[in-house]
């Protein structure tokens, strides 16, 4: 009998459904998309999916409304982020719960997740006053050369549900105050949390006089996200999501040569080194690798430990293994919430088959707990260690697995390190500075986020964001990413009564 799910998740519809109602979102009408909770796997409500004709007009509408936005100066454009931004402050509870509800996530990260748009946001709004393009020497008298910096138009933003907040976000805040118009479409797991931001932000927009047709969100299956992708009125799509995903959209995305920026996957390793403080490289592993129960595109996957420490550090990370609580995300303690879906679930326990297969030793974790109901996947983290770094290794599962290697010298350890399709995030554990500014050098890791003493995951809004190979090269949030979301126009402006030509060419 389903008797006490029922009675958990009608609690949970009559949460979901007062969250939206304080975050201002009416409840939308019932229709053919589903919004469910991992935390017992059920239905909270439905909603309509938007068809082909909707995705065209909300792109009309968009490019519509980029006319006049791309002419208002970008320090009041960033008015509409600093008001989203204390919209995020007096609705971050609220929002964070829709987050835990939709995504699983345990409050601390969600309310984090919620802190990371809030920072992005303030980012963006100093960003509207440094939108700097370069002067440079002009080889000619009376001519200045210089570069500037302008709107490029419609960001179409694509998004998963590990971050179903804070990756629109990075996207949207930093898209507005460079002039551009935003059209969302969020994953189909968390169309209840892509509403309230759409909502919040709309919200903004008016507060400040500012035109709410800057945003649009279109919400359903890929190929809604197709259309945005094929339409070539979207100058840029922004996408996050699997390396299979990206292979779909890339090639699409160049036939109309528009711009990509692809945030694709990652298969996330540390090397711990024997000089390694353990203590606080086990604390930063766990995290990186449990937290979020492994479905953070930054989650460490991979372990290369020194073969003189693994013993202790294994030990070290399966005894904090065991002491994990993986249950409700809303239950206070918790610190793994449930996987988002079945799929994830097969996918996960097919990766642990393979590894074994491979010759891997469970050393803990990988089965399944006892949830409410059928319909939810609970599990505990799983620590692995393989012999070699099998075809198994190379995948990135989106699950909570944690596969470790042994060496004995730092070169093949990079190699190793290396030896893997995707590039997003990868750290060091060492007390030895050689060892870490050999990890950072050219020869070194070959990702786009490359650490020292913390793990890979949980990077801040400042630094850009993205990483290299199968993970696809884009950069999002902060350093100048911003230059992404922008065209560039090269200027020569001759205040001179000649005309000299360049290279000292002679044409009369
Ligand atoms: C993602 O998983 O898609 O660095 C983004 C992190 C977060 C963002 C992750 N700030 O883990």
């Amino acid at each position: 009998s389903h008797a006490p799910t029922d009675g958990a998740t009608r609690e949970l519809r009559e949460q979901t459904e007062k969250l939206l109602q304080r975050l201002g979102v009416e409840t939308p009408p019932p229709g053919e998309l589903s919004a469910r909770t991992p935390i017992t796997g059920r239905e909270l409500i439905t909603l309509r999916a938007s068809d082909s004709a909707a995705v065209d007009a909300a792109i009309t509408r968009a490019a519509t409304a980029f006319r006049n936005w791309r002419t208002v100066p970008a320090p009041q454009r960033a008015a509409v982020v600093r008001r989203l931004a204390a919209l995020l402050t007096a609705h971050q509870d609220e929002l964070g719960e829709l987050v835990t509800l939709e995504a699983g996530k345990i409050g601390a990260e969600a309310r984090g997740e919620v802190q990371e748009m809030i920072d992005i946001c303030e980012f963006a709004i100093g960003l509207s006053r440094q939108l700097y393009g370069r002067t440079m020497p002009s080889e000619r008298p009376g001519h200045r050369l210089m570069e500037t910096w302008h709107p490029l138009g419609v960001v179409g933003v694509i998004s998963a549900f590990n971050f179903p907040v804070a990756v629109w976000a990075w996207n949207t805040a930093v898209a507005l105050v460079c002039g551009d118009t935003v059209v969302w479409k969020p994953s189909e797991a968390t169309p209840l949390t892509a509403l309230a931001c759409h909502e919040l932000l709309r919200r903004a927009a008016r507060e400040v006089g500012a035109d709410p047709e800057v945003h649009q969100l279109i919400q359903g299956p890929a190929a809604i996200g197709e259309q945005l992708v094929d339409d070539s009125r979207v100058a840029l799509v922004s996408a996050t999501g699997s390396v299979r995903m990206g292979q779909r959209v890339a090639p699409r995305v160049a036939a109309r040569f528009g711009r990509c920026l692809l945030e694709l996957g990652g298969n996330n390793a540390a090397i711990v080194t024997p000089s390694a403080d353990l203590d606080l490289t086990t604390r930063g592993i766990v995290f990186a690798a449990a937290g979020t129960a492994g479905q953070r595109c930054t989650t460490l996957r991979r372990l290369i430990v020194h073969a003189s420490v693994a013993g202790p550090l294994l030990d070290r990370i399966s005894a904090a293994y065991r002491q994990l609580r993986v249950g409700n995300p809303l239950d206070e303690g918790v610190l793994v919430g449930p996987l988002i879906n079945e799929r994830a679930y097969d996918g996960m326990r097919s990766a642990l088959e393979r590894a074994l297969a491979d010759g891997g030793e469970l050393i803990c974790g990988g089965e399944r707990l006892e949830g409410p109901d059928e319909d939810a996947f609970y599990v505990r983290p799983a620590l692995v260690r393989m012999p070699a770094q099998t075809a198994v290794v190379r995948e990135e599962t989106f699950a909570p697995i944690l596969y470790a290697l042994t060496y004995h010298d730092l070169d093949a350890a990079i190699e190793l390190h290396n030896g893997v399709p995707q590039g997003l995030s990868s750290s060091i554990f060492t007390r030895d500075q050689r060892e870490a500014e050999r990890f950072l050098a050219a020869d070194g890791s070959d990702c786009g986020i490359a650490n020292v003493n913390i793990g890979t995951s949980g990077a801040e809004i400042g630094g850009a964001f993205g990483g290299e190979k199968q993970t696809g090269g884009g950069r999002e949030s902060g350093s100048d990413s911003w230059k992404t979301y922008m065209r560039r126009a090269t200027n020569t402006v001759n205040y001179s009564t000649e005309l000299p030509l360049a290279q000292g060419i002679r044409f009369e």
